[in-house]
């Protein structure tokens, strides 16, 4: 009978933190505690991010952490697990670990005392990649906006009542993947059946301009960061169909 001769060995192979799981990423940063930041999401090291994180922000501000910390060190999770090199537990790993990240830079950020409008924001139903979607609701509060999260895999109706009731400036989406984006569309059917012209800013990696575009009230988001200057036209009046001139032209 086979026996186990080094029991290290077994604990050595699944433990995927700290393992150089990040060895064949190919993004870095000159910065020593922004690479900090990029080798702790790309290992999903969630024990060291937080002084990585910190130690960043000592000489940053949270904007470029997030941007050249967390967002490009999960774009390049993302770059992994399509060449074959991650799976599932590492893209788990590392995403536990940018939440903790942002969760850091986002109360840096602060939230601004006046508020501007209110702004719904959702992962698409059957969906559970919610980090484009937690950038956003960050990056919204950061500038006043009141938001309405109503979190991941959200069902379609829930999203049509949640605008019927909050009467938002502005509602976004998140979708990551191709079967759970086709909600989108029918949100719109829905909110445009019953009158509500509200611009609906979808993004996420499965997303596309051309998709986006194919429906009423729909405006693309190809970044976070664009969410707050849209909901800020959407409070300045801009409809739907001017908020798509302006952004996706
Ligand atoms: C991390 C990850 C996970 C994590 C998710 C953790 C979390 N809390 O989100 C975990 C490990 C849980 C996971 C699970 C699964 N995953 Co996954 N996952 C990924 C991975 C590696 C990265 C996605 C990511 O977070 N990117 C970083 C974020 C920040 O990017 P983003 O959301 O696109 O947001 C950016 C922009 O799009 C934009 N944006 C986004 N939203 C919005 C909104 C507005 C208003 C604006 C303006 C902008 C904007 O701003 C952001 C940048 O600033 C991708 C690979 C890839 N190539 O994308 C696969 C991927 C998305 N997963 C995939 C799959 C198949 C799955 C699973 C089904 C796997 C399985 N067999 O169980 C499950 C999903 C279960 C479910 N029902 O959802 C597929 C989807 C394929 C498809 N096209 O349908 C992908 C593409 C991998 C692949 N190539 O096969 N996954």
């Amino acid at each position: 009978m086979a026996t186990v001769a080094n029991y290290a060995n077994i604990f050595v192979r699944y433990d995927l933190i700290g393992s150089g799981a990040a060895k064949g990423a190919k993004v870095s940063s000159k910065d020593s505690a922004m690479q900090k930041v990029l080798q702790c999401v790309l290992e999903g090291d969630s024990d060291n991010i937080v002084d990585a994180v910190n130690e960043a922000l000592a000489t940053k501000d949270p904007m470029t952490v997030i941007n050249e910390g967390l967002i490009k060190g999960m774009n390049e999770v993302s770059r992994l697990w399509d060449e074959g090199e991650y799976y599932l537990p590492q893209a788990i790993v590392a995403s536990d670990a940018m939440l903790k990240g942002l969760d850091i830079c986002e109360k840096k950020l602060g939230k601004a005392l006046e508020k501007k409008g209110t702004v719904i924001t959702h992962t698409a139903e059957g969906d559970i990649h919610d980090l484009g979607q937690k950038i956003v609701n960050a990056l919204l509060r950061a500038n006043g906006y009141n938001v309405i999260d109503l979190g991941k895999d959200v069902p379609v109706d829930e999203v049509v009542a949640a605008v019927k009731e909050h009467k938002p400036v502005m509602v976004t989406g998140t979708a990551l993947m191709t079967t759970t984006m086709t909600a989108f569309e029918r949100i719109s059917k829905r909110l445009v059946k019953d009158n509500f012209q509200v611009p609906f800013v979808c993004g996420g990696g499965a997303v596309s301009l051309e998709y986006v575009t194919g429906y009423d009230l729909g405006v693309f988001g190809k970044d976070a960061s664009e969410a707050p200057g849209m909901a800020s036209d959407a409070v300045n009046g801009l409809n739907w169909t001017q908020l798509r001139e302006k952004w996706n032209s």
